[in-house]
């Protein structure tokens, strides 16, 4: 089921039907928010696609106007089709059928080369992403922003929730490796979990050695070359920058270090896709400020993956 947004992301056309799907950049929303039996929190996950999106205003405040970020306008720095697709939603029924549907569908905008931005949802949601990777025809590489490690097999026996996204992606053979940024919460590892995405060949980089020694450090150990997609847990991010979490760790990314990380991965190589998830709109304080970055990073990514923010 396509649901379509009462605003589009950036005011850009919302685009519902498959067949018409033709863009250069597209946005999909994944309000996909899936509580674990016996979880306390009120996970609203699911209202955070339109709720950044009604938020453009305040992150881009129209297409002609001077962004210092990107030195320039955002309109200039923007390919010509550049659509939202509205919100893919799960109905609660069969699992296995939406994701098989979903990921077809991200699959197949990545076969025509389409930048794909995705808002969640929980951390569920990056698992069609990862599955439409598929789609890219070459190995990507995955950078991770959050404060957990999300390597769950399952978490009260569901395997797609929000643990679990990245031992979900080390299963797919167009997965060629991940680095893991920002880590220091606890929860959705146990050593079971750290030991086997060891294994596997993550990359860990703990908050604690990113603040001591430097976003260019970090920078340093991603691949020489892409394609890569990038998830951001909100709360991988500072919670005083991105409040509106569920399970805030303070001591995250800064906003200038989300910013060169993200234009250091596109001067690298394609950023083929960017997911923002764990967004919850009940705990956004009154100014916003977690959509706000949100649409910040996006702003980045779409700028940097066109030569914008020059001086990388
Ligand atoms: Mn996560």
């Amino acid at each position: 089921m396509i649901v379509p947004p009462p605003r589009g992301f950036l005011d850009w056309p919302v685009v519902t039907d498959p067949a018409a799907w033709h863009a250069d950049v597209a946005m999909v929303g994944i309000p996909l928010s899936e509580p674990y039996a016996g979880n306390p929190h009120p996970n609203d996950q699911a209202r955070a696609p339109d709720w950044v999106r009604s938020q453009s205003s305040q992150f881009c405040d129209g297409p002609d106007q001077w962004d210092f970020d990107l030195g320039g306008s955002l309109g200039e720095a923007l390919p010509a089709r550049c659509l939202d697709l509205g919100n893919l939603v799960w109905d609660g029924g069969d699992y296995p059928a939406f994701l098989r549907e979903t990921a077809g569908r991200l699959a197949g905008l990545w076969r025509q080369g389409t930048q794909v931005l995705a808002l969640g949802g929980d951390h569920g949601v990056s698992i069609p992403l990862l599955h439409g990777l598929e789609g890219v025809g070459e190995p990507v590489h995955i950078v991770h922003v959050d404060a957990h490690l999300d390597w769950r097999d399952e978490a009260g026996g569901v395997r797609h929730g929000y643990s679990s996204p990245l031992r979900r992606a080390s299963e797919l053979p167009w997965i060629r490796g991940m680095t893991q940024i920002g880590l220091r919460g606890t929860g959705s590892a146990r050593r079971e979990e750290y030991e086997a995405s060891l294994d596997w060949g993550a990359r860990h980089v703990s908050a604690r050695a990113l603040h001591d020694r430097g976003i260019e450090w970090v920078i340093d150990q991603l691949p020489e070359t892409g394609p890569f997609y990038l998830t951001v847990d909100a709360d991988g991010i500072d919670p005083m920058l991105m409040p509106a979490v569920l399970a805030p760790v303070p001591g995250g990314l800064t906003a200038p270090q989300m910013f060169r990380l993200i234009r250091a991965i596109c001067k690298r190589g394609r950023l083929v896709g960017m997911d923002i998830v764990e967004i919850a709109p009940g705990m956004e304080p009154a100014n916003a400020l977690t959509a706000i970055m949100a649409g910040r990073m996006f702003i980045h990514a779409l700028g940097a993956s066109r030569g914008a923010a020059a001086g990388a």
